[in-house]
């Protein structure tokens, strides 16, 4: 038997009557891009990808499913560096795209909040939120692609996670389809509301899993009146540290993001990103991307700058350093950060370790582990980089030169399994911004088993009694 027959061919055609020709692609070369995760981990197949454009058709959608006790996958911009919104090999699954649902509500400047459907890219948000007068201080590296839902999905973390938190941290209210097609309508606009559990927070980081967020009410934050960013090239890890603590001393407040970066990482960058320059006379071994941002007026943020950085390099920290001059300056400084996963894709096969440690332990995280990659397989390009101020590091793995690119991921456990025990060493986790999906559920047991495993699973249990959303992710 075609295991597409899996799915009821009267679901498919009530799914369509619903949806209408725009809101359902069957034609496998339509659904072929849903099908494939952006680090090409996974590639599976679907008999529909469903693309309801409000949340009324999604509930009605989830509520056919259910009835045909057929899986749902929800999918967003399809970033997940886990296989979040992978769709498994077996033809037995729908996926569901929010995309459709792509307005910005409403925004309330006295409130300072949003309200937004899934759908919206992060960076349509960030920009609507911009022409209000407002800022939406999430940011991370795939912020083109990503939506508003998946963001929430997942709990994303980003560049500016050090000073406003992680994507919950940033949610007040939510509206939710849940498993069985009814609609949960959370979106509140509270910062005090103790009224029971606190179920928003239970569908953010939830991956999927509990039911499909169609639309959020977010904080925003004033805009900055002055922003200044510096690349600066460090004596090593302790340094970067040293640094950050130097400046965090000076004025906590105004530390936007602190990003660290290996020289292996840049030098990957430079060679593989058409445009990308290193704007300092020699390459060092290890980097770090300081965003100072205020919304105060007459901060002279520049100044303070000059002034930590001028310290640091007496103090043998810091050896050179450059401060943009113009906003093309600064987004040409974070392109060499944010282009660092593009480089690693084009330079070869590579194991992701997105872990966090105490933001003081990060220095014997980055030595520790690297030493272990090393050991094991000689010539590998560890390159760890990422979100020093709040702890997390990426802690990726790039190929030998020369090496047959399966035969290195192959070894995927091995080198994660070196790397989380010197995470464990350090109190670390496992997974500090990217989840779980369905590349990591089988680390959960070891991690988070026993009493909270099961609190995890009753919970899934008490949503989703028939296991229908997102199945094979988070939950081993
Ligand atoms: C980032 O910080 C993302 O740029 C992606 O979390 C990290 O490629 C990665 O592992
Ligand atoms: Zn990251």
């Amino acid at each position: 038997m075609d295991p597409l027959t899996a799915v009821p061919a009267d679901l498919i055609s009530a799914l369509q009557s619903r949806l209408g020709p725009r809101g359902i692609l069957t034609d496998p070369a339509d659904t072929a891009p849903y099908c494939e995760d952006w680090r090409r981990l996974y590639r599976g197949r679907t008999p529909a990808v469903l693309r309801p454009a409000t949340t009324e058709e999604v509930a009605d959608a989830v509520r056919l499913c259910a009835v045909s006790g057929v899986a749902i996958v929800p999918q967003g911009g399809n970033t997940s560096m886990v296989g979040g919104a992978a769709v498994s090999e077996d033809g037995s699954q729908i996926v569901l795209s929010l995309s459709r649902l792509n307005r910005v509500r409403e925004i309330d400047p006295i409130d300072m909040t949003m309200e937004i459907e899934a759908g919206v890219t992060l960076k349509a948000a960030q920009d609507a939120a911009a022409d209000a007068g407002a800022l939406l201080p999430l940011s991370i590296s795939s912020e083109g692609s990503a939506q508003i839902g998946g963001v929430l999905a997942t709990n994303a973390g980003g560049n500016n996670t050090v000073r406003y938190g992680n994507a919950r941290d940033l949610v007040l209210g939510l509206e939710v389809v849940l498993p069985d097609g009814q609609v949960w309508h959370g979106l509140r606009r509270l910062h005090k509301d103790n009224t029971g559990y606190c179920l928003r927070q239970l569908f953010v980081g939830s991956e999927g899993t509990l039911g499909i967020i169609t639309a959020a009410v977010l904080k925003l934050y004033p805009r900055p009146r002055e922003t200044a960013v510096a690349l600066c090239a460090v004596a090593s890890p302790e340094a970067a540290l040293d640094l950050f603590n130097r400046l965090q001393q000076h004025d906590a407040a105004a530390i936007q993001a602190y990003e660290y970066m290996s020289g292996l990482g840049v030098e990957l960058v430079l060679r593989h990103i058409p445009g990308a320059a290193l704007p300092l006379e020699t390459a060092a071994a290890h980097y770090v991307l300081v965003e100072l941002a205020t919304s105060r007026k007459h901060a002279d943020l520049r100044g303070a700058f000059e002034g930590v950085l001028a310290a640091a390099m007496e103090a043998g920290l810091v050896a050179d350093a450059v401060i943009a001059e113009s906003g093309t300056q600064r987004a040409a400084l974070w392109r060499l950060r944010e282009e660092h996963s593009e480089a690693q894709k084009l330079a070869g096969a590579s194991v992701k370790n997105d872990v966090s440690v105490p933001v003081s332990k990060v220095p014997e995280l980055i030595r520790r582990a690297t030493e272990a990659c090393e050991r094991l397989v000689p010539g590998i390009r560890v390159v760890p980089f990422g979100h020093l101020g709040d702890g997390n590091i990426h802690v990726n793995l790039v190929q030998p030169d020369g090496m047959d690119g399966a035969a290195f991921l192959a070894l995927d456990h091995t080198l994660m399994d070196a790397v989380n025990a010197v995470v464990r060493a350090l109190d670390g986790s496992f997974s500090a911004e990217h989840g779980i999906g369905r590349l990591k559920p089988f680390m959960m047991p070891e991690w988070r088993g026993g009493a909270e495993l099961d609190l995890m699973r009753g919970i899934k249990a008490a949503l989703d009694p028939q296991g229908l959303m997102n199945p094979g992710k988070m939950l081993p």
